[in-house]
């Protein structure tokens, strides 16, 4: 763990390229830290004693009195840069020979080569934003849709930071009252001193918040869809119908899938990942269907929606059954397959089992759109990302906001009742103080910093 505490302590100024590696239009290449305009200049003869800030200015890029190539090189004087510090852009063309020269020739007047995230994890180090920012950054440099980039823009801007400050004012109030109530003896209702409406209305922020982090995840991820039904209903056929071309093996013989395949389709523009699962015969022994079934369960239960085929070409039969109560708690479509081989007193069947249940009929084989479960699907999108959010929650986030909502709710609970200890109250409290702190950074520790900056791209 020493290598993260070095990137905290130390003061090298860092490069690295910022825009995608490989050949484009042009590269950008960032240099941060103290001696950020000085290395610069080993690279940009021409830059000015002292530059202009923010502006760019079209120079010649030299290594060694060799023209390398012509660019812009803007600079950004600490502390108003991304990473507080003094911060040289060059952009040049997007060759890698150049870029690689470029850097190479940085480092040998001693810059060093940034680690992923290192950028950011300055800006955070050097107070410009908070962790909840710097995670918000990240998101939305990987977002995959409008609105997720939208709302981690607005994360960016401070949006959850603002809540939880707010929340933390509201903590600090009451813990002001708690230290008052234990200093003077107990004559006097703690619900006296702090008006336990507003731990309640915390809570509910919190709840709210929590809440949303699932359709935040839709948002910015695109809606997971499982396709469940015993062997043989048609679950591979429906999958390449979906996707339009070939991708999963379709066999008449049971249990030809044995495991995942997920792939991505879009509706309306919206990214829908659809998994076709491995054999979910249940009466299987076969050890390698069994472990794929059990993993599609877990697939479907952390799943948005299912589509439950069923064969109206074939009696139902006792992994039906099975399969409708594993699927029945879910937001699911009953399809119907094989309509061209339909049993009419099979499908009168089911019919009258699904009545009430979102239904349709399909042929697979020959329906190439399958327009009615494409509408469902895009029903279903728009109920997830209807309330739109202004912020985005990251697995890190939710794990510490699910504690802070658990405290929250035992504080409110102990206020409420006339007798508690206010010591174990002051405990949840500061409990409760650390969860925020740990949410936005003001307390921290190599591991997470490690965590949440090595998911960055170098360059960020
Ligand atoms: N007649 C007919 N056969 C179908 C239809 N859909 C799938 N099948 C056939 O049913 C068998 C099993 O299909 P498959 O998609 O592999 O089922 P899975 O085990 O649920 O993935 C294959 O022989 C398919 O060609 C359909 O709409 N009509
Ligand atoms: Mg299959």
């Amino acid at each position: 763990m020493t290598q993260e505490v070095d990137l905290w302590l130390d003061d090298d100024t860092i490069v690295a390229l910022s825009t995608p590696p490989g050949i484009g239009g042009l590269a950008v290449v960032r240099i941060s830290g103290s001696r950020a305009v000085g290395l610069a200049r080993t690279c940009v003869p021409g830059l000015p004693r002292s530059p202009s800030a923010r502006r760019a200015d079209f120079v010649e890029l030299k290594i060694r009195d060799e023209l390398l190539d012509r660019g812009l090189v803007t600079v950004f004087p600490a502390p108003a840069s991304y990473t507080g510090e003094e911060v040289v852009e060059i952009s040049l063309h997007g060759s890698p020979v150049l870029v690689d020269r470029l850097i190479a020739a940085l480092c040998s007047a001693g810059a060093r080569r940034a680690q992923p995230g290192e950028f950011t994890l300055r800006a955070f180090r050097n107070g410009r934003i908070d962790l909840l920012q710097a995670e918000a950054v990240n998101e939305l440099i990987h977002a995959r849709t409008l609105d997720g980039a939208r709302m981690a823009i607005s994360s960016m801007e401070g949006a959850l930071t603002g809540r939880l400050q707010r929340l933390r004012t509201h903590l600090v109030e009451l813990g002001a009252a708690l230290e008052t109530e234990i200093e003077f003896g107990e004559d006097q209702h703690i619900g006296n001193v702090v008006d336990p409406g507003r731990i309640t209305s915390a809570l509910k922020e919190i709840r709210l918040i929590l809440e949303r982090a699932r359709f935040n995840e839709v948002l910015s991820n695109g809606l997971k869809v499982v396709i469940a039904g015993r062997v043989n209903a048609g679950k591979s056929t429906l999958f390449n119908s979906l996707l339009g071309h070939d991708r999963a093996l379709v066999s008449s013989r049971p249990g030809t899938t044995r495991d995942f395949l997920t792939e991505t389709i879009y509706i309306d523009g919206f990214p829908v990942d659809l998994t076709d699962v491995a054999g979910w015969d249940a009466g299987s022994r076969d050890e390698l269907e069994s472990q794929g079934i059990r993993r599609g369960v877990e697939r479907l239960n952390s799943g948005d929606a299912v589509l439950f085929l069923v064969d109206a070409s074939r009696p139902l039969s006792e992994a039906d059954h099975e399969m409708d109560k594993l699927s029945v708690s879910h937001c699911r479509l009953v399809v119907a397959t094989k309509m061209d081989q339909a049993d009419p007193e099979v499908l009168k069947q089911i019919r009258r089992r699904y009545a009430g249940n979102y239904y349709c009929e399909v042929c697979a084989l020959n329906e190439p759109d399958l327009p009615a479960v494409k509408d469902f699907l895009r029903s279903r999108i728009q109920g997830l990302t209807r309330r739109k959010n202004d912020f985005v929650v990251s697995a890190r986030q939710r794990e510490l906001l699910r504690d802070l909502e658990e405290r929250l709710s035992r504080l409110c609970t102990g206020l409420e009742k006339q007798s508690y200890e206010v010591e174990l109250l002051a405990e949840e409290l500061r409990g409760a103080m650390d969860c925020i702190g740990r949410l936005t950074g003001g307390i921290t520790s190599a591991e997470v910093l490690d965590a949440v900056f090595s998911r960055f791209c170098i360059g960020k």
